[in-house]
């Protein structure tokens, strides 16, 4: 199918301060090194590389009060969702390359915020082995990492849920969490109760990924902002080990790659994420190769010959 694209912006936000090992913040150098914005300029998109944000350094502490870092994650999540932001609000595609998966607060803020300005439905598609949906009193690490999606529904620290005003971000309804293998026993409880839509490994295993996404991209339509928060963990690690919390038993290359031809098939995804690349544990640069060949499928690659 040939579709037009808005012209993308890629965002860098080198940091690891949300995460329990360093190395995130070398993320977006290595998608840039690998091509990214090649990849998508050879597909005919307009793309700007609006270079990297600039926010605290990791102080590499332990938790305080449940969490690790909150006054560094805060910040950076304030840049990430300002920058993010201003790519929508002016007719652009942002991509936000982490760093750690933290930042998907400020970008989904972001998103949510231009979806109340402009009238248009949020729908949250978080690609991840993990639901992200800790608490200070349930977290294991206390790694901000563990927590965005709660903090996006009103869980967590004021400073994050409230990061783009006066309410939570999102509602629990709007996610669909894909490829879940790895969830806390205090979180999965959390989980439950919040009612969040998860479509995990046994299920992906049980029914087939077609199905998976046939269920998690219904109900949207013409007027739908779909974001995409693409953990590089929701990989299998056989195919993507350069990340800092790996979970066995992921989508394979082709259950992935249908994945993001289902979601480029709707036409809908106006913001993206890439998160959790850590270049200092990878092979090769081989998991950030990995990443831009399914981010070029996001973006319309097809080998598809029938219909
Ligand atoms: N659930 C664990 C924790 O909260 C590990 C979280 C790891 N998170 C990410 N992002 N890598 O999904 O500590
Ligand atoms: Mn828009
Ligand atoms: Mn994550
Ligand atoms: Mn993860």
């Amino acid at each position: 199918m040939n579709r037009t694209y808005s012209p993308v912006s890629i965002i860098g936000a080198p940091t690891d301060v949300g995460a329990g090992d360093r190395g995130g913040r070398l993320g977006p150098e290595a998608l840039r090194i690998a091509g990214l914005g090649e990849a998508l300029q050879a597909r005919g998109i307009e793309v700007v590389d609006r270079g990297n944000l600039e926010g605290p350094r990791n102080p590499w502490q332990p938790p305080v009060d449940g969490y690790r870092h909150l006054a560094e994650v805060t910040e950076w999540n304030r840049l990430a969702m300002d920058a993010v932001y201003a790519e929508l609000a002016s007719g652009r595609m942002p991509i936000l390359l982490g760093g750690d998966h933290c930042l998907g607060v400020g970008s989904v803020t972001a998103a949510a915020r231009h979806c109340r300005e402009t009238g248009k439905t949020l729908r949250l598609l978080w690609l991840d082995a993990h639901a992200d949906f800790n608490t200070s009193d349930v977290t294991p690490s206390g790694n901000l990492h563990g927590m965005p999606v709660a903090c996006l529904c009103g869980l967590g620290p004021r400073e994050l849920t409230h990061l783009g005003g006066d309410a939570p971000a999102i509602l629990p309804s709007m996610v669909r969490q894909i490829g879940i293998r790895s969830v806390d026993e205090g979180e999965k409880r959390l989980v439950r109760q919040h009612g969040l839509d998860v479509y995990d490994m046994r299920y992906i295993d049980e029914v087939g990924m077609k199905q998976v996404m046939e269920e998690a991209l219904a109900g949207m339509d013409d007027n739908t902002h779909l974001h995409v928060s693409f953990d590089v963990d929701f990989l299998d690690p056989g195919i993507a080990p350069g990340v800092g919390t790996t979970v066995p038993g992921g989508p394979n290359y082709r259950e992935a790659q249908l994945v993001m031809e289902m979601i480029s098939d709707t036409g809908r995804m106006a913001s993206l994420d890439i998160m959790e690349l850590n270049p200092l544990l990878d092979r090769d640069n081989m998991t950030a190769l990995v990443a831009i060949d399914l981010v070029e499928s996001l973006f319309g690659k097809s080998t598809l010959m029938r219909g």
